[in-house]
């Protein structure tokens, strides 16, 4: 697969758009725009669909899901850039680039789908045709932190403002894709009625090789040991960081401007004690308690 030849954007009505708010949900404008198509989208039994909250790892597993797929195979994960090979269901950036859902229906089966949607948004024909879904969560505050940065340097995003401000926003809901503590909810729920796997940021980190291990279960597979190590080996952050068709450098910079700050910035965990003061971390901790006060999820990291 020819990875995609992204015009210039200079001009992109999405440069900084605020967002839209489909659903009660906050979305970026370029989702919004095309959210009839993303309702309407016709899943496939054997689709899989990789859910996460923004900066909650996402290209990691998707790294990660397409080498279980191809049994570790270097070269075939070598084939396109990551947004290619495992597409974004509900991206749009322009005319004249292909949207998430037209990559996902040139993919062969079984298919693999990146979303952010929080569960309730949903097309209902992934539902209708019981698909499975990986998710990954990752502690609210570190996903703050990345998200943040995140939107400095994501030029497709809204404006983020001050680090104060863009703190009191994550808190409110008032980002796109939502509330993070809504969003780990409807998840977390959605395992007890759907093929649901979920997995943590943390736990990938602490232990690659036994949540590998749950991936290729999930997917069906049967992966000999050396194959394991060499995928925990290839996913690694230091390798991520330094392939092109993960680290997102196949961007334009009118996208995404990694002059500002990387996407692959850090990859640790607990890098939000660089970042709160002493109240904003009180104020977070107090919120944290009372949203997720009737949720059983368990962060190791949440507080
Ligand atoms: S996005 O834009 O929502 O798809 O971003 P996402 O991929 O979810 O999140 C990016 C953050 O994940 C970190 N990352 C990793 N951490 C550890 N190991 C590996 N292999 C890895 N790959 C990506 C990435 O560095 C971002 O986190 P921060 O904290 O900003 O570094």
């Amino acid at each position: 697969m020819d990875p995609i030849q992204h015009p210039d954007l200079p001009d992109s009505p999405f440069t900084r758009a605020p967002f839209e708010v489909v659903d009660n949900v906050a979305l970026p404008r370029w989702s919004a725009d095309i959210w009839e198509m993303v309702e309407k989208f016709q899943a496939k039994p054997d689709d899989l669909l990789i859910v996460t909250y923004p900066k909650a790892g996402t290209t990691w597993i998707q790294e990660i899901v397409d080498q279980v797929n191809w049994s570790g195979d270097v070269e075939s994960c070598k084939r396109a850039p990551i947004y290619d090979r495992i597409p974004f269901l509900e991206y749009f950036v322009g005319p004249t680039m292909p949207t998430g859902i037209e990559l996902i229906e040139k993919m062969p089966s079984p298919r693999m789908i990146k979303t952010h949607l929080p569960f309730q948004l949903i097309p209902k024909s992934f539902w209708e045709q019981d698909c499975k879904a990986l998710v990954v969560a990752r502690n609210a505050k570190d996903c703050l932190v990345s998200y943040y940065h995140f939107h400095r340097m994501c030029l497709i995003l809204p404006e983020p403002g001050t680090w104060q401000e863009f703190f009191q926003k994550f808190m409110d809901g008032q980002v796109c894709w939502g509330s993070w503590f809504d969003h780990v909810k409807g998840w977390w729920e959605a395992m007890s009625h759907h093929r649901v796997l979920f997995l943590f940021y943390e736990d990938i980190k602490e232990n690659p090789r036994q949540e590998i291990l749950k991936v290729a279960k999930f997917m069906g597979k049967v992966l000999e040991e050396e194959v394991i190590e060499k995928i925990a080996q290839l996913s690694s952050f230091n390798v991520m960081k330094d392939n092109p068709m993960a680290n997102y450098t196949t961007l334009p910079v009118e996208i995404m401007n990694q002059n500002i700050s990387r996407f692959m910035r850090k990859g640790q965990v607990g890098d939000w004690k660089n970042h709160f003061t002493v109240a904003q971390n009180a104020e977070f901790d107090e919120q944290y308690e009372r949203q997720m006060a009737n949720c059983s999820v368990k962060f190791r990291n949440a507080l």
